[in-house]
């Protein structure tokens, strides 16, 4: 499967940007597994990931990738091992307009090194925009002590420049 390029995966709550980065970074749409949400919309949000996301992508370097995203609900939580199979990194997103965003990081990232305690991690927080008081240093006193330390970026997951930045900070990690 390497040649067909590094397995990477999207994890992280409901509503963080999984689905609509993914389509930010591929070309063609992603496969994806969207369903309306059982209790209503969220906003502009109308759908919800349950299986998974799936796209190939190269990016502007030439390197290819197989990128899958999670569903962040936890009904669904036993995807995560199955999609994660294989995956050499992970892009942890987080909603920066989250009531306590320290909590989700904390389980987010517990859930994603329960499956794999050596993955290698990012953390990009979204919809900072949309956020009245979000503070970088609750994400790093959630992370504090951990090591090796996992680098934190605010993305706003519509802009493919940014997922990709994003993207490259995790190969970083696994060269
Ligand atoms: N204003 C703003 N909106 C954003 C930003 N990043 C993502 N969004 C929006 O947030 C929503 C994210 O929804 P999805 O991509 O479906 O989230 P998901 O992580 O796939 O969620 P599930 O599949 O339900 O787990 C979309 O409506 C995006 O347009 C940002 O930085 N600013
Ligand atoms: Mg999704």
């Amino acid at each position: 499967m390497q040649h067909q390029g590094l397995k990477l995966v999207l994890a992280g709550p409901v509503g963080a940007g999984k689905s609509t980065s993914l389509a930010a970074l591929s070309d063609i749409a992603p496969v994806s597994t969207e369903m309306p949400l059982s209790d209503g919309p969220m906003g502009e949000k109308t759908t919800t990931t349950v299986a998974l996301d799936f796209a190939a992508i190269v990016l502007d370097d030439g390197t290819p990738l197989q990128m899958f995203g999670l569903p962040g609900q936890e009904h669904f939580s036993h995807m995560r091992g199955i999609v994660m199979n294989g995956a050499l990194g992970v892009i942890l997103l987080l909603r920066g307009d989250a009531p306590d965003i320290a909590a989700d990081c904390a389980h987010w990232v517990s859930a994603v090194f329960e499956i794999d305690p050596e993955m290698a991690v990012v953390i990009g927080i979204t919809r900072t925009d949309l956020a009245a008081d979000f503070h970088m240093n609750d994400v790093r006193r959630a992370l504090a002590g951990r090591l090796p330390p996992i680098p934190v970026f605010t993305i706003d997951a519509r802009d493919r420049e940014q997922v990709t930045q994003l993207v490259r900070a995790l190969l970083l990690l696994i060269e």
